[in-house]
């Protein structure tokens, strides 16, 4: 088999670059070790950027999410027992965000692809990348028994943080930055009314973190910080409902409508961060070159911010014959991610209880917090983070 782009994994990243590509006339091919199923089957992200809801429209797949997402204007900061609004639109001049899962993102992105006909190699065993630092790279893998080998100009490394496209880069030919926090968030999904349809409300209690958010009006998501060893099992339905009660204020706690869930998992942690992102002609895009901790809602967003410039470098290529794009591609990226890195590792230090914070720490965090939300110039920061900085942000 020949296509122009190879892409490996067929989560967020490769299935949004894919339809790019393919809206452009470009050739592109997707392999993905697991099903479909169970890819959608991963429940994750909920909080889209403008830059992404954006380019879902520009890739014809944004019906859905203008029919069913839920727009947000404002955040809220619950401590000391007091809910505080940061109004982002109006500190933003105009920005929002879009409650719209991860989930049905994909879906709406799988059901494109099939019904272009587009080809897509699921259940992909032992993804080989080959080549990729010469003009001829190949990818190889087994299905139903047989290998297969697919020769073509690029390669999109959208397979994740446990890929095999980041793996398969010389250790001395790549730079890898880490830090894991020492606590995970257990979230929950359950089909019950958000407790806030129109805000996301961020809490910092005594007693850990909790997160209130929503995939529709019927349908809610909820997270509290754990530590690193529990276990799902250890939280019964009701254990989940008492705690996060607990940390939310005395208000909006006689608010929550609980429920049976329907989904309940333990994410750890961390900010990780790969460079470059570009390999020759292999490039790597989303978590599979970075991490953040989901505090600020950024992990899906960069990824699609990562595909933004990396279809428009393809396009640049193809179309006008210049490989500009591509070679600025890690930079570019780079400067995006890091700023979402630090403003991710910001949000997490304000809103979590650390182990090992106590006394002046602590103290610290209170005056951070008191000072965010009496601040105007640092509720705007906080906003405009949160909303995603522009792409083209600093670039002179
Ligand atoms: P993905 O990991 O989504 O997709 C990579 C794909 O590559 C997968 O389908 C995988 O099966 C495939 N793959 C891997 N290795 C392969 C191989 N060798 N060959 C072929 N295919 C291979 N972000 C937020 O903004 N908010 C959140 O609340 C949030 N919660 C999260 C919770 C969890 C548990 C995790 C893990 C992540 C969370 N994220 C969150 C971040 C998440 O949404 C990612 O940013 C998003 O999935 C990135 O999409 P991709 O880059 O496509 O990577
Ligand atoms: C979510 O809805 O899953 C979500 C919302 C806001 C975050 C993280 C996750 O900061």
């Amino acid at each position: 088999m020949r296509t122009q782009v190879a892409i490996i994994g067929a989560g967020p990243s490769g299935l949004l670059l894919g339809q790019l590509l393919h809206k452009a006339g470009i050739d592109n091919i997707v392999i993905e070790r697991q099903t479909g199923e169970y890819v959608l089957g991963r429940i994750r992200a909920g909080i889209l950027e403008q830059i992404t809801t954006d380019l879902l429209r520009e890739a014809g797949v944004g019906q859905r999410l203008d029919a069913e997402g839920t727009v947000h204007h404002s955040i809220e900061l619950v401590f000391a027992g007091t809910r505080h609004a940061i109004d982002v639109h109006g500190l933003t001049g105009g920005s929002v965000v879009t409650a719209y899962g991860q989930t049905e993102m994909t879906r709406d992105l799988m059901e494109a692809r099939s019904a272009a006909n587009l080809p897509t190699i699921y259940e992909a065993a032992n993804v080989e990348v080959l080549d990729y630092d010469s003009n001829n790279p190949r990818v190889r893998y087994q299905k139903d028994g047989q290998t297969h080998e697919i020769a073509c100009d690029f390669i999109a490394g959208c397979d994740g943080f446990h890929g095999v496209c980041r793996a398969s880069v010389p250790k001395g030919a790549i730079t890898e930055f880490e830090k894991v926090y020492p606590f995970g968030w257990l979230g929950v999904l359950a089909d019950v009314p958000p407790v806030s349809p129109h805000a996301i409300v961020y809490a910092n209690s005594e007693r850990g973190f909790a997160l209130c958010s929503m995939r529709s009006l019927t349908r809610s998501r909820y997270y509290v910080q754990c530590p690193l060893d529990d276990k799902v099992e250890d939280w019964s339905d009701q254990r989940f409902w008492d705690e996060l009660r607990l940390r939310l204020d005395p208000e909006m706690a006689s608010r929550v409508i609980t429920g049976p869930t329907i989904e309940k998992s333990i994410a750890p942690l961390r900010s990780f961060v790969a460079e470059p992102m570009r390999f020759g002609r292999m490039f790597l895009a989303g978590d599979a070159a970075h991490i953040v901790p989901p505090t600020g809602a950024k992990g899906l967003n960069l990824a699609a911010s990562d595909v933004k410039y990396l279809s428009g470098a393809f396009i640049e290529y193809y179309r006008d014959k210049t490989s500009a794009g591509i070679d600025s591609y890690s930079e570019r990226c780079l400067r995006r991610v890091w700023k979402a890195e630090r403003f991710s590792w910001w949000l997490t230090t304000l809103m979590h209880r650390f182990p090992d914070t106590a006394g002046f720490g602590q103290k610290i965090q209170e005056a951070e917090l008191d000072y965010v939300v009496n601040s105007e110039a640092m509720s705007r920061s906080l906003a405009e983070n949160y909303v995603g900085l522009p792409l083209n942000f600093g670039e002179r």
